[in-house]
């Protein structure tokens, strides 16, 4: 057995899974290697266009320190893949006196169970059924009116990174206070200022309703938008399944390695924008770093212009979140992941798939995804639809 897998599990206590979690996850690492349990353990998912030819394929090896299988999404009833593109613009539903949109969001709390790696399960509280909840886009000055209902358990509110007054602040015993169950309360306030911001629930005890899944990605575009771009949406999270106050999976949009087995279709020379947002819980510091490139950052996406120039790894606390650009160099498969091993090994790392034009609609096939997706990547911003290419 790999020692320092090994480690990894005893430290993290896997024992506390379920006997199906257990043995998928630590047959993900380290099965692998070793003789024991072959039969009980389903072969790694090849990724497209990989060869399994042996021990010196750098792929493969790292294909054994993955976890293996395949989320159910549809069971999830969401797709990491979809997170990335799938903005939430509401309903436009008048102005104000002043001529501005009035953009109406309808969110639910409620109770879900969801797979977070293969066969490992979690019970998640969520919004709109879904972790992270809906990524809410919009325009700076545009008057937003969040409708909540709670239709979970336990009492939840929603509280907004930006400016707004008190009221609508969405914390625990100050104004409103926690939504009970069964109850429901609008937040109104004007989308300011623009940036990649992030809502979560603030209810009392707030490290509990944050990490079981109540959190979600608000962006705000700037007035005139940014320049055309293939956006995605990352929220980097993780998820304590035995409640040790230690996560044990670690993910970008929820789904441990997801982005392994399916790599994001990116083109050579395109722009590609990231909204990356960091909301563990437990771990201080998360961080992300890009293979073969380097970026401008956008710290908190206030700016119009980077914050930092030409970097490949940049760390976020939680409730900390930036925008990323680059734009990739030649064709190939570049690597994503936090720059803290631990939680890559756990789940949280990725791959881009940087091909040339010609070639993006096979890659997209290669992954199960259309042109959809691509014309979703491509036009997000709320402000200025930029040109499919
Ligand atoms: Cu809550």
């Amino acid at each position: 057995m790999n020692q320092r897998l090994q480690q990894l599990v005893s430290r993290r206590g896997f024992l506390g899974l379920s006997i199906g979690g257990a043995a998928s996850v630590i047959g993900a690492s380290l099965l692998g290697r070793g003789a024991q349990a072959q039969d009980a353990t389903p072969e790694p998912t090849a990724m497209p266009g990989m060869t399994h030819s042996g021990e010196g394929n750098g792929h493969n090896a790292m294909m054994r320190e993955m976890l293996v299988g395949a989320v159910d999404h549809e069971r999830n009833g969401f797709d990491p893949m979809q997170m990335l593109v799938d903005w939430d613009y509401g309903t436009i539903s008048g102005e104000t006196d002043e001529g501005r949109p009035i953009r109406e969001y309808d969110i639910s709390a409620g109770d879900i169970e969801i797979e977070i790696a293969p066969g490992i399960f979690f019970p998640a509280w969520a919004y709109n059924g879904r972790v992270p909840g809906p990524s809410i886009r919009c325009a700076e000055g545009d008057h937003l009116r969040i409708n909540f209902a709670n239709f979970g358990a336990h009492p939840h509110t929603m509280h907004f990174h930006g400016f707004h007054p008190a009221e609508m602040d969405g914390v625990d015993g100050e104004y409103r206070g926690a939504i009970a169950p069964g109850e429901s309360f609008t937040y109104e306030f004007d989308a300011d200022p623009f940036g990649c911001h992030l809502y979560h629930c603030h209810a009392a005890p707030l490290k509990r309703h944050i990490h079981k899944g109540m959190y979600g990605a608000f962006i705000v575009d700037p007035p005139g938008g940014r320049p055309p771009a293939r956006e995605f949406m990352m929220m980097m999270n993780a998820f304590d399944t035995n409640f040790d106050a230690g996560n044990e999976i670690y993910a970008v949009n929820t789904v441990g390695h997801e982005f392994m087995r399916r790599p994001i279709p990116i083109k050579v020379g395109e722009l590609v924008r990231i909204y990356l947002i960091n909301i563990i819980e437990f771990d201080l510091i998360n961080s992300f770093h890009l293979h073969a490139h380097f970026f401008d950052y956008y710290d908190t996406g206030t700016t119009l212009q980077p914050t930092l120039r030409m970097v490949d790894t940049i760390m976020q606390a939680q409730g900390q979140r930036g925008i990323l650009e680059f734009r990739p160099r030649y064709p190939g498969r570049y690597m994503f992941h936090a720059h803290v091993s631990e939680f890559a090994e756990l789940g949280w790392m990725g791959f881009f798939n940087a091909v040339n034009e010609a070639d993006y609609g096979a890659a997209l096939a290669e992954i199960g995804l259309n042109d959809e997706w691509d014309f979703k990547s491509m036009n997000g911003s709320t402000v200025r639809q930029p040109e499919v290419s």
